[in-house]
């Protein structure tokens, strides 16, 4: 290690030498290169740069005397670390964040002047936080529960904050309720149970008397709330906000984000199971995949709706309990997201990043979304208590590209240095800078809706139609993903030990579907309530009359929307699927590699486990290296399993319970599994083994099972099994162990 001889002055301001070893840079990254360090070479100082001699021992009064208060060398480090923990975020504390691009396609001039919409050459950095909502930092990744999809744009006009969730609506319809949705959901206050889960009384008794959250909680409780990765879920900016054009006419805009890899979930009891395995499941995959050069991409997609059919739907496009189904105004795709470049700290940047609604650029602007209003005021005062004070703005990774010129001063952490006399305006002190700038220079101008009403605490007619759509959603799912709702609400209501909850969630669910609600009723042992008249809605105000607030009914003018289901996602990849091997030593070297090299040319990851860690020897007595062993692999950590043939390997595996177990937990959670026939004998070994037609040893294709002898055409059908990423028919029976 080159160490330098003599203190040099200044010396720990030095720049690192390069940003990030083979990691891509854009403007955003490059511009934080100032603030990154590097202890590579160099030697430890204290924080006011003096070096540190020994950072072993505190100073004594003697070698076996009390330490001294004068050891200022203590006293920094421990200071520090004392404070080293900021308060987590009040809901989204558990996240994972990540740097990259957005390209537009083509320019939205004719709908928006925001400059990073206009021109498809042009690269506009990125920072985006993925997350869930209700656990702490600390909690699974698993949970099922929303994801948070915050994506910040760090363009030529300012920061654009697209704050989304990766489910297009909201439990509530005004923000006033938020604290009061968030108090439910998070542990109960008495003894702080349970950690990130929804299935508790407190949340389903709020729910149960909230019938506005009625579409919501169809979201929650569908395959949508458990995600196999960041990267194949959906995005949506959720509010209806407006799109504004230089000739100053407005559109109003819903925001999409579209994967390329599919929107896809995995199974309850898998979640739970990995819970236990990993719970920095999505963590690491999102790290790994762009670690890896995989790196995840996104359609910018938008619904447009010209100004002048504002009311044109039966719903209110103000009311963000609401869609606008994509068969009415279809997902136009404009843009691409892609993650290129994982945090160099988690805590800089991901920790510290600081996203907010009200971070727009011109030519985006907002509506009256009583949901939206109220989050234009919480996201800047949240930053205030959780990054310290006003000036977390000036945090690396929360800094606009553009330039920042007003008259804000002063606070605590401040960085910038102001120079000069004025900080007023007017002034002529300062020749009147900084000068305000007219709309053609960049400055933002509100779009000038028209208002006219009363100040009234009150809510629109047009926002109680709280089922229809909760209706469209549950019968625009395939069977399988009904019967995991089925499953779900189950699970959920089986939790809540207050009958009366249970009650009267079964009568929110009779609104939406009977047969729904009768099979949860039935998992519960209660039945569907006659209607008693007895209202829905408790959350009234106080004065009002009851009936005013209570649901109407009303009926889609859609029975479906494709787009609702999962199972229409796109299935014709296995790019960065998890893929693991069974073997053991003798394990026969073309059937190993030849499905292998098939499988990572295709784009998929292949990992090798074995009883033991290290490597194995083939057949022909090559070394290969072991990921995992059966001890530290599970087979909730992947999305397929292929057994290669090899009779000692074969043997092996079919004598490793460990190994069997594998194999009918993969079948259980519907996954694509492959045997080459040579090892016919691991798959009998199983549970599922009596299911396969008989005597169909040299070629099997069921249910996403594959069995056959030769391995150019195991390989081919096995990738298209993995394509389609669950089986979920094989539920069918539902008796399956593991
Ligand atoms: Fe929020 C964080 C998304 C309603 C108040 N919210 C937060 C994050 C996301 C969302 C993705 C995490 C940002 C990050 O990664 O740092 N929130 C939503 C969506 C909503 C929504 C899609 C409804 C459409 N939120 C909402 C309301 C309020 C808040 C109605 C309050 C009135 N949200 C907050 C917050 C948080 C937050 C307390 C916590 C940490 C933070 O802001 O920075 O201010």
């Amino acid at each position: 290690m080159a160490r330098k001889t003599k203190p040099v002055a200044g010396n720990n301001k030095r720049m690192p030498p390069e940003i990030k070893k083979g990691q891509p840079t854009n403007a955003k990254t490059e511009e934080m290169q100032p603030n990154r360090e590097v202890s590579d070479g160099e030697f430890m100082s204290a924080n006011q740069g003096v070096r540190i001699n020994n950072d072993q021992d505190s100073l004594k009064a003697g070698e076996r005397g009390a330490s001294l208060l004068e050891d200022f060398l203590l006293r920094e480090k421990i200071t520090h670390f004392d404070h080293e923990r900021i308060p987590e975020r009040v809901v989204h504390a558990r996240g994972s964040g990540a740097h990259g691009i957005f390209k537009v396609y083509k320019s939205l001039a004719h709908l928006t002047k925001a400059d990073f919409l206009q021109d498809a050459e042009l690269e506009t950095p990125v920072f985006v936080r993925f997350s869930t909502v209700a656990g702490s930092r600390g909690s699974t990744d698993l949970a099922r529960d929303v994801r948070g999809f915050a994506v910040k744009f760090y363009t030529r006009q300012g920061n654009f904050d697209l704050v989304g969730n990766n489910m297009p609506i909201f439990f509530i319809q005004d923000a006033l309720k938020f604290p009061d949705l968030v108090h439910a959901v998070k542990p109960e206050p008495d003894n702080e149970i349970p950690q990130a889960a929804s299935a508790h009384d407190t949340f389903w008794d709020f729910i149960s008397l909230m019938p506005e959250s009625a579409h919501m909680i169809m979201w929650l409780m569908s395959d949508r709330a458990i995600p196999r990765s960041y990267r194949m879920m959906e995005g949506f900016g959720v509010h209806t906000f407006r799109f504004i054009n230089e000739r100053g006419e407005s559109n109003f805009v819903k925001f999409h984000w579209k994967p390329l890899l599919g929107v896809h979930s995995v199974a309850w009891d898998e979640a739970q199971n990995i819970s236990g395995k990993d719970p920095d499941f999505h963590r690491r995959d999102l790290w790994d995949a762009i670690e890896s050069g995989a790196f995840p991409e996104w359609e910018l997609g938008i619904q447009v709706v010209p100004e002048a059919d504002e009311h044109r739907f039966a719903f209110d496009l103000l009311d963000p309990t609401k869609i606008i189904p994509e068969e009415l105004v279809p997902v136009q795709r404009v843009g691409k997201l892609t993650l290129n470049r994982n945090p160099d700290n988690f805590f800089a940047e991901t920790e510290q990043a600081a996203f907010h609604v009200g971070h727009v650029v011109p030519g985006i602007d907002f509506t009256n979304d009583p949901l939206l209003q109220g989050r234009l005021f919480s996201y800047t005062d949240t930053q205030l208590i959780r990054l310290g004070g006003p000036n977390f703005q000036e945090i690396p990774i929360n800094r606009p590209l553009a330039q920042v010129h007003n008259n804000q001063r002063d606070g605590y952490m401040r960085q910038m240095i102001n120079q000069g006399k004025s900080s007023y305006n007017p002034n002529s002190l300062g020749g009147g800078y900084p000068a305000q700038a007219p709309a053609a220079e960049g400055g933002f101008t509100s779009y000038p809706e028209r208002i006219d009403g009363r100040k009234i605490r009150a809510r629109s007619k047009s926002f109680f139609d709280h089922f229809s759509q909760a209706r469209l959603f549950y019968h625009s799912q395939s069977e399988p993903e009904r019967n995991h709702m089925i499953d779900a609400f189950s699970f959920e209501l089986g939790k809540v030990k207050t009958i009366e909850v249970r009650k009267r969630m079964i009568a929110i669910l009779s609104q939406i579907d009977q047969s729904l609600a009768a099979a949860v009723a039935y998992a519960l042992s209660l039945s569907i309530p006659k209607d008693t008249g007895q209202p829905l809605n408790h959350s009234i105000p106080a004065d009002a009359d009851p009936n005013e607030y209570q649901p109407i009914q009303a009926t889609s003018s859609l029975a479906k929307s494709e787009a609702l289901s999962m199972a229409n996602t796109r299935k014709d990849t296995i790019a960065t699927r998890k893929i693991a091997v069974l073997a053991a030593d003798g394990v026969d070297d073309v059937s190993l590699h030849a499905v292998r090299a098939d499988l990572e040319g295709a784009g998929a990851i292949v990992e090798i486990i074995a009883p033991r860690q290290g490597f194995l020897l083939s057949e022909s007595g090559a070394e290969i290296a072991v990921h995992h062993s059966l001890l530290t692999a599970a087979s909730v950590l992947y999305d397929a399993v292929y057994v290669p043939g090899g009779i000692n390997s074969a043997a092996t595996i079919e004598g490793e319970p460990n190994a069997i177990h594998f194999l009918n937990e993969a079948f259980k959670h519907c996954k694509a599994i492959a045997v080459d026939a040579k090892a016919l004998q691991v798959l009998e070994a199983t549970y599922f083994a009596p299911k396969l037609p008989e005597g169909g040893s040299s070629e099997v294709v069921k249910e996403g099972v594959i069995v056959n002898a030769d391995t150019a055409m195991l390989a081919t059908q096995f990738k298209a099994a993995i394509a389609q990423h669950r089986f979920w028919e094989r539920e069918k029976p539902r008796q399956v162990p593991a």
